[in-house]
């Protein structure tokens, strides 16, 4: 590495040879009321009876052992690591029924996993149905023994998240509904500083902090800026960077920066910290939401607390144009390109999902690692994974380049476990172009030498975004939205990279199989749970039916849902999504004066009807990949 000097060196071959340290962890998941905002109590998702959950710090090549015991009363759970490569340990990479089973209520999952190679500023939570807005969530660092490249005196961590009044619980079955055709995203109420609002920075005056900046969030991007203080970016998603100086730090849920502040010597002020939704990710603006928070850079309790500060432009720095310290060539030309189309759009039970290539991903009936090390040769055969579950299998070593195009005018953060990825191209905002603008080949693009490198990305509004990356980690390995809503609408796909190389490298634990048993779930088979024929499919979990013939999905909505996805989509999970309302349906007809008849008439309800009793199976078990 450029920056290490010979000292460094030095000390980095006599850490290689220290041997491994064991940090263990023992965590059971609890309800308790609290009330992070101060505005409204709610139960919240404690470890260990404690909330927040407690930050994790362990060195370069420790061993990390957390006992995640069940303690909910009729919840399932799981946990991953955000960010961690797990190699060889794909087992312990965390999202139900591709990489385990789903932890019994009463039942404990040992996540056992070494940290080998990587060094900075990751985090953990919990991978099941929407589970970490609740707060099951909290930091993970590790520690590098050569030292931070950039000389700091005092270290603090920053988590940012919004924060909703209702449990994902109850908001989920609201979202997911055909009231709420337009897809529209529950509203949070409040933006959290550290799990808390109106948050305070205890800081020493002329001291260079690292403050290692991480969103928790599910949903929102944030916007920040401080009072008269700089941002210096100096890492990004554990890739440390050469510096970048910005007032202005633009960070989508699950990202992370490690950015440089130096504070100053007059202690007779205190200094505003902003954070502000990014207000375009909302489909509507409650009136009584505040957009932006400020917390308080605190130099002396006795001086007054600060204003809140304007921008006039949000201009934040472009993570495409980070350069990581550590020079990486861009890979060469990709070996295997993977071509996928985002959108949204309503099938026959007039729910609202999301989709790569027509397909929105939906559990299979048996755990991708189980269907893996069960398939022997087959498992290279992606038929075997099923016909919807989006599963590419890549080959050893080979560049892998993804193409992502996204057909829908949101921006989406997408993250990759398993791997970073280079940053190759990303295409502009076209938010106000006529269609969406898919990726085309231009002779005259040039693409970065050194690209930048992260585990999180966002792509723009009806736009796209080129990623590569080099398939020699062998694992299951989950690429999905990391909007919780739209995990939950079905943004995801798998890759299995180098199946071959995870049967011979990985064997599972005992306790790894004890937690299907007592769930109930087999682990051996295709995706249908075939054992004898893994090339036969029959009655493996597939998505809702299309609308009927004759209609497009778009059409019945604005046939159906006329008034409703104009007005009502937006309105009925704003208002109703909020607040706990009987009877939901009946409600939304009374107050537009209809009656079930006129919004479909009875055949269509029937058939609708049907659909949307022979989905609920397979949409249940697509929830708990999520
Ligand atoms: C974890 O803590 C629980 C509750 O204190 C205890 O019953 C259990 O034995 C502990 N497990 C381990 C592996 O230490
Ligand atoms: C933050 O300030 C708001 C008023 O601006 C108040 O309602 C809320 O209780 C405060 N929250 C905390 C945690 O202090
Ligand atoms: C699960 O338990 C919690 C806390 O006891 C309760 O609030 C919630 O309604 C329960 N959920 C279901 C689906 O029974
Ligand atoms: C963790 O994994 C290591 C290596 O496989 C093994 O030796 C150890 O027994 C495991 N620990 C637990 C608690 O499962
Ligand atoms: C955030 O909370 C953590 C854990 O309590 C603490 O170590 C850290 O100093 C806090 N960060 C700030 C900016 O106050
Ligand atoms: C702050 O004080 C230090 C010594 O305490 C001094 O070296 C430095 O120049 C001062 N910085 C500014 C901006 O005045
Ligand atoms: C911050 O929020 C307040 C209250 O919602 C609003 O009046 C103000 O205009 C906002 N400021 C900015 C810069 O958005
Ligand atoms: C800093 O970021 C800007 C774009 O925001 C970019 O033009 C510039 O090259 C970057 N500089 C370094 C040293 O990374
Ligand atoms: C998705 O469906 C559309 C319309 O049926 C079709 O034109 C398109 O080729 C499909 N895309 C993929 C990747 O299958
Ligand atoms: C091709 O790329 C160049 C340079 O980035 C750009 O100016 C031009 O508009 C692009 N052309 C098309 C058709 O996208
Ligand atoms: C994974 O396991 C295989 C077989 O035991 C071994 O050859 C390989 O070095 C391991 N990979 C890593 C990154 O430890
Ligand atoms: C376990 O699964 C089998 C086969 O899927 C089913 O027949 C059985 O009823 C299940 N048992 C329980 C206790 O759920
Ligand atoms: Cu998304």
């Amino acid at each position: 590495m450029k920056f290490s000097s010979t000292l460094l060196s030095v000390l980095s071959v006599a850490t290689a040879v220290l041997a491994e340290e064991v940090k263990v962890f023992n965590w059971t998941t609890g309800w308790k009321d609290l009330n992070p905002d101060g505005v409204k109590e709610r139960p919240v998702i404690t470890c260990n009876g404690e909330w927040p959950w407690p930050q994790v710090r362990v060195n370069k090549g420790d061993r990390v052992i957390i006992y995640l015991n069940n303690g909910f009363e009729n919840e399932t759970t799981s946990l991953h690591v955000h960010g961690l490569f797990q190699h060889n340990t794909t087992q312990m990479d965390g999202p139900p029924m591709l990489n385990q089973c789903s932890i019994m209520p009463g039942d404990t999952m040992i996540y056992n996993f070494t940290v080998p190679d990587q060094v900075g500023s990751f985090w953990y939570h919990s991978h099941s149905e929407g589970q970490y807005m609740d707060g099951m969530r909290g930091t993970f660092i590790i520690e590098d023994p050569d030292g931070y490249p950039y000389d700091y005196d005092e270290e603090v961590t920053l988590t940012v998240s919004e924060w909703y009044h209702e449990l994902i619980d109850v908001l989920h079955p609201k979202f997911l509904n055909r009231y709420n055709p337009t897809g529209a995203e529950p509203i949070p109420q409040n933006l959290l500083f550290n799990d808390t609002m109106n948050g305070t920075w205890h800081v020493k005056p002329d001291t260079t902090y690292l403050m290692r900046i991480i969103n928790i969030g599910g949903f929102n991007s944030q916007y920040l800026w401080m009072e008269d203080h700089d941002f210096e970016v100096v890492a990004v998603d554990g890739i440390y960077v050469e510096k970048n100086v910005t007032d202005v730090l633009y960070i989508t849920v699950a990202q992370r920066y490690d950015v440089l502040i130096h504070t100053k010597n007059d202690t007779s002020k205190n200094y505003a910290f902003m954070q502000k939704f990014d207000e375009d990710m909302l489909d509507v603006i409650p009136t009584d939401l505040e957009l932006n928070r400020t917390n308080t850079i605190m130099y002396n309790e006795d001086a007054p607390l600060p204003e809140q500060i304007y921008l006039d432009a949000y201009e934040f720095l472009d993570d495409f144009y980070l350069k990581p310290l550590e020079e990486m060539e861009l890979l060469p030309e990709p070996d295997h390109v993977v071509t996928i189309t985002v959108a949204m759009d309503n099938l026959g039970d007039g729910v609202n999902y999301a989709f790569f290539n027509n397909i929105t991903h939906v559990t299979p009936l048996v755990p991708v690692l189980g269907t893996v090390l069960s398939a022997g040769e087959d498992a290279t055969n992606p038929a075997v994974y099923g016909s919807n579950t989006n599963t590419f299998v890549l080959q050893k070593d080979e560049i892998v380049e993804i193409v992502l195009n996204n057909n829908d005018p949101g921006k989406h953060p997408f993250h990759l476990h398993g791997h970073v990825f280079q940053i190759v191209d990303r295409g502009d905002d076209y938010t106000d172009a006529p269609e969406p603008v898919p990726y085309t080949a231009n002779d005259s693009y040039v693409e970065p030498e050194f690209p930048s490198v992260r585990d999180v990305l966002y792509v723009r509004p009806n736009s796209y975004f080129r990623i590569r990356f080099k398939a020699d980690n062998p694992g299951i390995w989950f690429f999905h939205c990391h909007l919780e809503w739209h995990l939950l609408q079905g943004l995801s796909m798998v890759f299995v990279e180098d199946p071959l190389a995870i049967q011979q490298n990985e064997e599972l634990t005992d306790n790894w199989k004890q937690v299907c048993e007592a769930s109930n779930q087999s682990y051996v088979g295709n995706a249908a749970g075939n054992t004898q024929n893994f090339l036969d499919l029959t009655g493996e979990a597939v998505q809702v039916k299309p609308l009927p013939d004759g209609f497009t999905a778009r059409g019945i909505v604005a046939f159906v849902f006329s008034c409703i996805a104009g007005i009502l989509g937006i309105i009925a999970i704003c208002v109703y999504g909020m607040s706990d309302i009987p009877n939901l349906e009946q409600r939304v007809l009374d107050d537009f004066n209809m009656e079930s008849k006129e919004l479909l008439n009875d055949e269509d309800e029937e058939e609708i009807e049907l659909q949307h009793q022979s989905s609920s199976s397979s949409n249940s078990k697509a929830k708990d990949s999520n």
